[in-house]
């Protein structure tokens, strides 16, 4: 009788409701109507682009809503085993025309507003983007959610909720200045607000013991408490109603915390120092990749990871008494390092909060947790001072050290007494001047898995990173290679493309099963074929064209090969071979005799991306940029025959117009830096051609589309450990040093302010290889060019290069993952 009540009352209350929202035009316009005159509270008769941009959002929304309460009822009552994709970093973009692609109601909405005078497009461009991460890994895991989300997956992904993300780059006379991104101020219709999911989160204080039936336990007695308060952003999938969850955790004052100074007359001081709790999850760190040991960076992650295993547990407990199932029910991916304290929280909660032995935690906690790194260098691994943690959290600290101690035991009679190795293995690093807990040992030694990101990542990981714990371990270690989504990167950035792949598809199941692409290559030398993804080319250099003029106020020819190189910069991703290849480029033209002129394809050179805020060099290969555009672009013996323009502010919605538009892209790191790259993957998909050294991800995309596809070029893997032991021993490129020469001597201005520049790339200063690299650069570029005179080829090639993209989507990423990583199977809501 109970189970019949509640049905009887369930249909009540879904009457009531008028069923699922409807999306007929006249639903959708009176729904966007109603958030205008509503939510947006401005009168339904006089509303502007952004106030309509808001209520079509809130409309969204309402649907998202609906999807999400569906998908996470089914998850409860299915109760499958969940995954937990931990993450300080989301790089989101735009929300508006992903989801309602999703949805599969971007038309029902483009036709409804159109009958209201509104266009779609015009609305979509009011939306800023959501950057709450710095670069290939944020945007990793941005593809990997939806990927979860389409494949039906029953997963949920933590990240903070920064106010301000990732800064925005204002360039003042070439040099970049950083500005706060100020995201929030205009409200954020994609996130839900939970007043009542919060916890408090400690830090600081003593560890105490106490007697308990006779067994001893610690207390940690914290000397501060925040509120974590939970923000829920609805992630729909691809022709799916499964709708997961990206929770995002803020900082608030806790309601328990201080109640003492209340008492002592300082009302307004008190009320002040509490508010400073926000400050907690105010900023997201620019990608810093030499590690400082910062409190407020370690406070961050630690209330990020706290937070999100009180709400997992809690679940958890909802549905089960027992935590040895907890195995069964629960996958914690740990993205790089930086959520790795939840390991030592877990422990802590089980050993000193639940009560259980330290053994049973352990072999529980070595059951749940994955762990993928995206670092490739061992320099760049995440370290944190013994004194900070043992000041900010004091009984992490004392659980590290018995994991250690542990290990350190267990290893001894695995290796005996080989000082040195244990030494290397340590998650205590005991040399230099302030020792330190590395948190890659951590992560390694209590994960079940260590995945890297590529199969040449892997194969560094192995013989360098962690080569003792590959020794010890080898079944730990596996790799998936990372994807991005084609939903993003062709359906919404490239709409004309994905039209046309459907046509001569003769589907649209790709955009669930992109492996269908491959199906492109029969068309490849197709006469009409080609000639329809020449004009859906041609149409998104327009619109790049346009921006950059809008941007820089540099007109470009559409006929030009546009060669664009978008990343953060770093010394690694050598986008100063790059500017010295454009200088020597335009050194070439300006030697030239009159009549050869016309033998240059023109070219037109976009670089963009972010410095992080401390990185002299990187800062000043941006101002090497200005200063060599400013030159070029106004030298008239050049004209279209070369420009150089820098994108400023590079992010999600600005790749999604650059990429699409583009004939050529760098990906040109030294070999054995790239732990994957994931750009390269955007271009390909678009049919842009890859002129890359053999690194990372693009190994793999060699052996997808063929070398013939590509412009290949520079030192192997294996190849420069010894070439940089060689040093200035090699032999010199005269065509090099002339370039660098003019920049140190002022040609480009600044001549003092570039000369560290220089010496990074000279003698045995070049770190990088760039020197040596340089002349199969060169030629690498010359091939690209002649390929450029000859369209039909060149098409041939764009078009291969999107058929043979699929492997690179996150669908398979995450398929690979979910089989042979977390073990969870899709949990598809049914309709
Ligand atoms: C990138 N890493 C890799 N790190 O560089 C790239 N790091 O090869 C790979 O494709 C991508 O991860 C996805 O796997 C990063 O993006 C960071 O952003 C970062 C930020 C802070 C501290 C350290």
């Amino acid at each position: 009788p109970k189970a019949g009540e509640r049905k009887a009352k369930a249909e009540r209350l879904f009457g009531l409701m008028d069923g699922f929202l409807k999306n007929d035009p006249l639903s959708l316009q009176t729904d966007i109507l109603d958030h205008v005159e509503y939510t947006v509270a401005r009168s339904r008769f006089s509303f502007d682009d952004f106030e309509a941009y808001q209520a079509l959002s809130h409309s969204v929304r309402d649907r998202l809503i609906e999807r999400w309460h569906e998908t996470q009822q089914y998850f409860k009552r299915k109760d499958p085993k969940r995954l937990y994709f931990l993450s300080l970093e989301f790089l989101m973009g735009r929300s508006l025309s992903n989801s309602v692609i999703n949805l599969g109601i971007r038309d029902h909405y483009a036709d409804a507003l159109k009958q209201l005078g509104f266009d779609f497009e015009v609305l979509a461009e009011q939306e800023g983007d959501a950057a709450l991460g710095n670069g290939g890994l944020a945007r990793l895991s941005a593809c990997q959610m939806d990927s979860l989300a389409t494949l039906d997956f029953p997963a949920w992904g933590y990240g903070l909720r920064y106010q301000y993300g990732s800064f925005r780059q204002v360039i003042l006379d070439g040099f970049q200045h950083e500005q706060p991104d100020y995201w929030l101020n205009f409200g954020n219709p994609w996130e839900i607000e939970r007043v009542h999911v919060s916890y408090p989160v400690k830090f600081y204080g003593t560890v105490e013991e106490d007697i308990l039936n006779g067994q001893k336990y610690k207390i940690w007695v914290p000397g501060e408490m925040v509120e974590a308060v939970a923000y829920d952003n609805p992630i729909p999938g691809y022709g799916t109603r499964n709708t997961i969850n990206l929770r995002l955790w803020a900082a608030k004052p806790s309601g328990q915390d201080d109640m003492e100074s209340y008492n002592t007359g300082d009302y307004i001081n008190a009320i002040v120092n509490r508010q400073k709790a926000e400050t907690i999850s105010c900023v997201l760190y620019p990608d810093d990749r030499s590690y400082q040991g910062k409190e407020l960076r370690l406070k961050q992650h630690y209330f990020f990871v706290s937070a999100s295993l009180q709400d997992i547990i809690r679940r958890f407990k909802e549905e089960h008494n027992n935590f040895e199932t907890l195995p069964d029910k629960v996958a914690l991916q740990l993205t790089d390092t930086h959520p790795s304290l939840a390991i030592a929280e877990v422990m802590r909660v089980f050993v000193d909060e639940e009560h259980l032995s330290w053994n049973r935690a352990w072999d529980i906690v070595c059951k749940i947790f994955s762990f993928t790194t995206h670092t490739i260098q061992p320099e760049a691994l995440e370290k944190i001072p013994v004194d900070l943690l043992g000041s900010l959290l004091p009984r992490h600290l004392q659980i590290i050290y018995d994991i250690n101690c542990n290990f350190m035991e267990e290893l001894k009679k695995k290796i005996g007494l080989d000082y040195s190795r244990l030494s290397r293995m340590s998650i205590i690093e005991e040399e230099g001047p302030v020792k330190n807990i590395r948190m890659a040992n951590l992560s390694v030694i209590c994960s079940h898995t260590v995945n890297g990101v590529s199969r040449i990542h892997l194969e560094l990981l192995k013989t360098k990173v962690f080569k003792d714990f590959y020794e010890l371990w080898p079944q730990k270690f596996q790799y998936k290679t990372n994807g991005v989504t084609q939903r993003r990167w062709i359906v919404v950035s490239n709409p004309n493309l994905c039209a046309l792949i459907s046509k001569w598809l003769g589907t649209e199941a790709w955009i669930r099963n992109v492996d269908l692409l491959m199906g492109l290559r029969e068309y490849a030398a197709d006469a009409d074929f080609q000639q329809e993804w020449k004009l859906v080319r041609r149409l998104n250099k327009i619109r790049l064209a346009e921006y950059i003029e809008a941007m820089s106020g540099v007109k470009v020819s559409i006929d030009a090969m546009f060669d664009v190189q978008i990343k953060r910069i770093h010394e690694y991703k050598r986008q100063l071979l790059n500017l010295i290849g454009i200088i020597h480029r335009y050194d070439c033209i300006k030697n030239m005799e009159k009549s050869d002129r016309r033998k240059v394809v023109p070219r037109v050179c976009i670089i963009g991306g972010k410095a992080a805020p401390g990185y002299e060099i990187a800062k000043k290969i941006i101002k090497l940029c200005h200063a060599v555009a400013e030159k070029i672009n106004n030298d008239p013996g050049v004209g279209d025959l070369l420009k150089l323009v820098f994108i400023p502010d590079y992010n999600v919605s600005v790749a999604e117009l650059v990429v699409p538009g583009s004939d050529l892209s760098q990906h040109i790191s030294t070999a054995g830096y790239e732990a994957s790259g994931t750009g390269n993957m955007k271009f390909l998909m678009n049919g842009c051609l890859l002129l890359a050294t053999a690194d990372g991800s693009t190994v793999e995309i060699i052996e997808e589309i063929g070398e013939e596809n590509m412009f290949i070029f520079g030192a192997k893997v294996h190849e420069v450990p010894t070439l940089r032991d060689k040093g200035s021993a090699r032999k010199p490129s005269l065509q090099f040093a002339r370039i660098v020469r003019m920049i140190r001597e002022g040609y480009f201005g600044f001549k003092d302010y570039f000369g560290s520049l220089c010496d990074a790339v000279e003698g045995n200063g070049d770190f990088y290889l760039l020197e040596h690299d340089f002349e199969s650069y060169l030629e690498a570029q010359a091939s690209a060019d002649k390929a450029f005179v000859d369209q039909k080829r060149w098409t041939q090639m764009s078009i291969l290069s999107t058929a043979g993209s699929g492997k690179f989507s996150t669908d398979r990423t995450i398929a690979e993952y979910a089989e042979s990583t977390w073990g969870i199977e899709p949990c598809k809501c049914p309709f």
